[in-house]
């Protein structure tokens, strides 16, 4: 085994050749008939080796030592393309590039032709994808579990301005990352009875279903240690039906395979709103029981005391998803193990955490009884013995999680976890006043809070290379793992010449942008404009639809005066909207609508242009994300729990428009009042102003440009053809109107005009751009898994060991 070169000293002519040989030995093709998929192959095997390293090292120091895992359970890691990724944080770029060179290839064709692993629907996987690279960053170590979902998240396009959902298929394209693993797999057990034996109850699955195991190395900063993402598949424990098939009954032969695959088969395209389905919560448990038997199983191998479990093993719950996995280990402990049912409680307690990743109501999970009780009988049992300790405990508690015949998941996972978090301060603070009040008031030390932060390494090191050699030009290289030392650049923005160089790195990343969507979307912009992007799943609380409306608004007063000195603006949209979500799909087709109207309107388009771009994914952020000017972050506060793209903006040099709400509060506190536009109400005002009934006619009477603009909206201006398509948007927006958007909208038009103003002064704008990147570096993920490392799961780093 070659781990002897650190792969910093990987020279082009080695790689080179591990390329070729890899080419012509693991893929059996010679270098004259090869294609892109089979270079890409080729190169992510050769530095996939270089992480294998990494990783074995790593894994041998974790069991020499005997050291506590932290197990991260979650239902989506949105990890996106890892072939950048791993060249980048083994420090091989120029030696990749130089290679291929070589070899006769083009490094950015290779690397673009990798499919985007879109294993979850949006911040929250993405955070977790986040998470795990930071931990490997940190040499901490530590597992991150899921589902190998067959189809990730739905392929978007646009029919006629529509949302249009095809079935993603990663699979189906060569993928380089994963490494099977037959050895680990186990039997997971549904539904059946409970039996009473000698006064202890055993569970007797009516089927069963096999877990198979997928391990993809997931490599940190300089290759100094690799974690592993394991990701289980569902496959028939008895596959074949071989009677049936001798029958000639071939479709019977194959059901128990193909029953059995559905649980792995797909993603649910969920975003923050409860899936009511029997296979989601097949989906959790068998996420949560095969990632058990797993943790057990290696505890098993280096220990041999079941009670000293918590010191050498941390379960982190992403969410109440995998939050079966109190009852699960409780179960596995008092009626596998023998340990009496408070020692289990204990135990499990002291590993399990949880964190919280919205106050939405209608996101926070439960469980009818007759389903939960139909595919878990002893965990429903189990449930009520938790729920009654509780009780026992806490005589003054008036909320059951066993209420409504309901389990609730939420104060289940609560009442398991020795410590609960939220992911920003704001929503840690509402989340003691509000969902989890009364359970904070039991247990005030279990709520911490843990601001979320993003890699640099992905999301400023690889995504904006111009933006970063400028960095490392000004401040030397140790930002990349030290994310606060960007605060060094701060002189250095005082100096003019300096400034140019910042400037000149947004430029071209504006350009690269503008020539990508002339040639993907047949529309070309304004490289000089303000880049105003809004990306993110599409929801009423995030409202895409105050920002299309306030667009026009503006189209509206141009062209009342269209020689006015206006500051010219591209307006980006992407996100996805749940394909079962009809208002805010309808949100897309407006914004479609609006873009055509707009983007020909010859008064106009020379200053204001619309774009909705399809199929947001980790990718195409990668690629607006250094291009943006103004990032908008305009959800209702209270509503957005943290936020990270937002994060992602401010790293980048973008200038942030937003409402005090989830982590943009401190986004401000850090970059400074003066470089970010602030506007609405805060999360208190937003309650009062609630209560007001015509809260939203109201501000339509007081702002004749609001009045304007959702008149247009009303009557069709955007759609003739269909002049009242979308006259239940308008309606919800002067009726009802939960979000507040008329409520926020003149303040809003207010930040908007002083976005433009500050725009139209380049030395100004590019100072509070680059002040925002030198100051966020307090957003960092290892800043996060630090916190979590000390305040959660009392876990080290073995870095250097
Ligand atoms: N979030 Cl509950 C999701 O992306 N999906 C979910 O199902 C839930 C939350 C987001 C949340 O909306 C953002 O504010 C956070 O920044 C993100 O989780 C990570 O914490």
């Amino acid at each position: 085994m070659n781990i002897a070169t650190p792969p910093t000293q990987v020279t082009t002519h080695a790689l080179r050749d591990a390329i070729v040989r890899h080419l012509c030995y693991s893929f059996g093709r010679e270098p004259d008939y090869a294609g892109t998929e089979d270079w890409r192959m080729a190169l992510s095997f050769a530095i996939r080796d270089h992480i294998a390293d990494s990783w074995f090292k790593a894994a041998g120091v974790a069991r020499r030592e005997g050291a506590k895992r932290v197990y991260y359970l979650s239902m989506e890691f949105l990890i996106g393309r890892l072939l950048e990724d791993g060249i980048v944080n083994l420090g091989l770029v120029d030696q990749a590039r130089d290679a291929l060179a070589a070899l006769g290839q083009d490094y950015d064709t290779v690397l673009a032709d990798e499919p985007d692993a879109a294993l979850g629907n949006g911040g929250l996987g993405r955070l977790a994808a986040c998470f795990l690279e930071s931990l490997s960053t940190l040499g901490c170590p530590a597992y991150g579990y899921g589902i190998r979902y067959e189809h990730g998240l739905f392929r978007q396009s646009f029919q006629g301005g529509r949302q249009i959902e095809a079935p993603e298929t990663w699979l189906t394209q060569r993928h380089a990352w994963e490494f099977e693993r037959p050895d680990a797999r186990f039997h997971i057990g549904f539904g059946g009875h409970v039996e009473e034996r000698d006064g202890a109850s055993v569970w007797h699955p009516g089927e069963y279903v096999d877990a198979e195991a997928y391990d993809t190395p997931i490599v940190g900063w300089k290759g100094r240690w690799a974690n592993t993402l394991r990701l289980w598949s569902a496959k028939a424990a008895d596959p074949f039906d071989l009677p049936a098939f001798n029958r000639g009954d071939f479709a019977a032969a194959a059901e128990p395979e193909a029953l059995a695959r559905t649980i792995s088969r797909v993603l649910y395209p969920d975003d923050t709103t409860e899936q009511g389905k029997e296979l989601r919560l097949k989906q959790e448990f068998f996420l949560v029981a095969a990632a058990l038997r797993d943790i057990l199983a290696r505890f098993d191998k280096e220990h041999s005391d079941i009670r000293q479990l918590p010191e050498k093993v941390a379960i982190q719950l992403n969410d109440t998803h995998p939050a079966v996995a109190g009852p699960e280990l409780v179960r596995i402990l008092h009626d596998e193990r023998g340990l009496p049912f408070d020692e289990a409680m204990t135990i499990t307690r002291a590993c399990l955490s949880y964190t919280n990743h919205t106050l939405l109501p209608e996101a926070l999970e439960s469980w009818g009884e007759g389903l939960f009780g139909r595919l878990l009988p002893r965990h429903l049992q189990i449930v009520d013995m938790i729920d009654n300790e509780h009780y026992e405990a806490n005589p003054s508690r008036t909320q059951s999680m066993r209420s409504d015949h309901q389990v609730k998941m939420g104060q289940l996972s609560f009442v398991m976890a020795h410590k609960v978090n939220g992911v920003s301060a704001l929503h840690t603070e509402l989340m003691k006043k509000t969902v989890f009040s009364e359970l904070h008031r039991l247990h005030p030390d279990r709520i911490v809070n843990q601001t979320n932060g993003v890699t640099p390494r992905r999301w400023l090191l690889a995504c904006n290379p111009r933006l970063s050699s400028l960095i490392t030009d000004t401040i030397g290289e140790g930002w990349v793992d030290d994310l606060e030392r960007l605060r060094e650049l701060e002189p250095a923005i005082e100096d003019a010449a300096w400034r140019e160089r910042f400037d000149a790195a947004k430029r071209a990343n504006k350009a690269d942008l503008s020539d990508w969507m002339a040639a993907t979307q047949g529309v070309s912009v304004n490289p000089d404009a303000m880049f105003d992007v809004q990306i993110k799943r599409l929801h009423e609380y995030k409202r895409q639809h105050l920002n299309i409306l306030e667009t026009i608004a503006l189209w509206q007063e141009i062209k009342d005066n269209p020689n006015a000195d206006w500051t010219p603006r591209v307006v980006l949209f992407a996100g996805k909207a749940a394909p079962g979500y009809a208002f805010a799909k309808d949100i897309i087709r407006l914004i479609n609508d609006v873009a055509e109207v707009l983007n020909a309107d010859k008064t106009t388009r020379d200053v204001l242009q619309v774009l909705f771009l399809p199929n947001y994914n980790v990718t195409l952020a990668e690629r607006l994300i250094p291009a943006a000017d103004l990032s908008e972050q305009i959800s209702t506060a209270g509503k957005e729990a943290s936020g990270t793209g937002n994060m992602k903006f401010a790293l980048n040099g973008a200038l942030t428009i937003g409402t005090l709400d989830g982590a943009n509060v401190e986004i401000r506190e850090h970059v400074g009042a003066d470089n970010f536009f602030l506007f609405g109400m805060t999360a208190s005002e937003v309650m009062e102003r609630r209560k007001i009934e015509d809260h939203a006619a109201q501000a339509i009477a007081a702002d004749p440009r609001l009045a304007r603009a959702l008149e247009a909206v009303r009557t069709g201006a955007f759609c003739p053809d269909e002049p009242d398509r979308y006259a239940h948007i308008a309606a919800n927006l002067a009726g009802p109107d939960y979000f507040l958007v008329a409520s926020d909208f003149a303040d809003y038009w207010r930040a908007s005009r002083e976005a433009d103003a500050a725009f139209a002064d380049p030395a100004t704008w590019t100072r509070k751009a680059a002040l925002n990147t030198a100051r966020s570096g307090w957003f960092s993920s290892d800043r996060t898994i630090r916190g979590y490392m000390q305040d959660i799961w009392a876990a080290r780093s073995y870095l250097g060991q």
